[in-house]
């Protein structure tokens, strides 16, 4: 079936039918919540094949379907490489193609969990209030037609076909990095559907299930060098293989509706309540990350790990944990938080993870709510300082700008990409202004703290005046 994988590779193997379907079938899954799947079903059985749905393109379909759905999760030690191959997909299907195949996928009464990876904009919310944007373009699209383009119109369209059988729902698993993401998605998902179908709603809010998750592995984006270098390693072409670190992690609510595979056999941890995690992850992981992407890239560095590795970066990343991140956070039951800084500086200096300061700038406008914005919050009403952090957000309105410190154009990948470019001025506290009015990214309580777009100001001043290594190195 894996036509063309070779066989002597380690294999996770299972033929079960499926009892998921995934939705946004990007790297992150196929690296991290597919294995656990895989892994959980070689270990104890049941019927947990996924059917991994492209919301968009039909790239990763083509590729795989010659491989027979199979392909290879590349490790990246810092010692070595080590490849494996993983063969839970049953099918790949493409949405914007058969919309229709989608939901009789999701619908069929074998399908028990719909697990998503579709990015914090995939969920047509709004970060700042975590409801559900009625004015998203699709979502009025999926408000008048049966035939869905969003993540939540699918999750609808769905639910209420599986109602109308007389099949019970599926759980919603959210896999995305966004606070109480469990939380989140049940508000969009009860939204839509009660401007749709207030019955329907209501019976989702009643027999649904929606728990929230942390997830964690890094996983670059796989580039045309991966692939030569994987051939060379096993001597066979996979076209559609995934990198990662070594390091994982999936803690999750323990609320199901229509049972799971048995996650907690293969090292899930399995918990009432998730929060704590989240936090810890979204703060210092995620947190860090954009910090580091924004002005990493400003300074000129490529990767994480490159930039970590200029000692003015590890001495800054170290402070901003010390000092502005974990004397905000409540540590989760079994977890130290100054070990797992140190764990997450060992994890960004891997040379072996190429992880680009551009890949993770992207989409700024929906990651800094819950990755930074609420720290400098939680700081400043604290009383405690928090100019680390604020640099960083004056790092993503430079970058947001689309010029970089030589005045080159920078590829800026956001849905208010326009938006952000033009409140761009060339004074600076106009421009602080300009962003601070951004209601669906800046809570309340840093729109109207003017302690805050002054420091904000003051950071930008220094960013535009020394560049961003340089005031990097002044907090340092
Ligand atoms: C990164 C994440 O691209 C990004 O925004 O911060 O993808 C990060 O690598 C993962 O959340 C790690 O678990």
């Amino acid at each position: 079936m894996e036509a063309g994988l070779p066989a002597r590779l380690t294999r996770i193997p299972s033929e079960a039918p499926a009892g998921i379907v995934h939705l946004g079938l990007g790297a992150f899954f196929r690296a991290h919540g597919a294995i656990f799947v895989a892994e959980a079903m070689a270990r104890s059985g049941g019927d947990w094949g996924i059917i991994g749905v492209s919301l968009q393109s039909p790239g990763t379909r083509d590729r795989l379907a010659p491989q027979g759905w199979a392909y290879t999760a590349l490790e990246l030690g810092p010692e070595g490489e080590t490849p494996q191959v993983v063969t839970v997909l049953r099918d790949v299907l493409v949405a914007p193609e058969d919309p229709q195949a989608v939901l009789d996928a999701m619908a069929a009464p074998s399908v028990k969990i719909v697990s998503l990876t579709v990015t914090e904009k995939g969920y047509c919310h709004e970060p700042a209030t975590g409801r559900l944007n009625a004015d998203h373009p699709d979502i009025r699209h999926d408000l008048d037609h049966p035939l869905p383009r969003s993540a939540p119109g699918f999750l609808v369209r769905a639910l209420a076909a599986r109602r109308d059988r007389g099949l019970p729902p599926f759980t919603v698993l959210c896999c995305d990095n966004l606070p109480e993401n469990g939380r989140v998605v049940r508000g969009v998902v009860l939204d839509l559907a009660r401007l749709i179908d207030p019955a329907l709603a209501d019976w989702i809010a009643a027999e649904g299930a929606f728990p929230a998750t942390m997830v964690d592995r890094i996983v670059p984006a796989t580039t045309p060098a991966d692939l030569d270098r994987l051939a060379a390693l096993t001597g066979t072409r996979d076209e559609a293989p995934v990198m990662h670190e070594p390091f994982r992690q999936w803690v999750v609510e323990d609320d199901f509706c229509a049972g799971r595979p048995d996650l907690g056999a293969v090292g899930v941890q399995l918990v009432k309540d998730v929060t704590p995690f989240e936090h810890m992850k979204l703060r210092m992981l995620n947190g860090t990350h954009s910090s580091l992407a924004y002005l990493g890239y400003l300074a000129g560095h490529e990767t994480i790990a490159d930039t970590v590795a200029d000692p003015v970066f590890a001495g800054f990343v170290r402070r901003l944990w010390r000092a502005e991140i974990i004397p905000a956070l409540t540590p989760p039951p079994g977890e130290d938080l100054a070990a797992y800084a140190e764990a997450l500086a060992a994890r960004y200096a891997n040379p072996a993870i190429r992880h680009r300061t551009w890949q993770i700038a992207m989409d700024g406008s929906q990651k800094l709510p819950q990755r930074i914005l609420g720290t400098i919050a939680e700081g400043r009403a604290a009383g405690r300082a928090v100019p680390g952090l604020t640099l960083a957000v004056a790092a993503w309105m430079r970058y947001a700008s689309g010029r970089d410190e030589d005045g080159a154009a920078i590829e800026v990948k956001d849905p208010l990409a326009p938006r952000l470019a033009a409140l761009w001025q060339d004074d600076p506290a106009r421009t602080v202004a300009g962003f601070l009015s951004l209601a669906q990214v800046f809570p309340a309580a840093l729109r109207d703290d003017p302690g805050f777009a002054a420091d904000l100001t003051a950071a930008l001043e220094g960013l535009i005046r020394d560049g961003a290594r340089a005031s990097v190195a002044a907090h340092g």
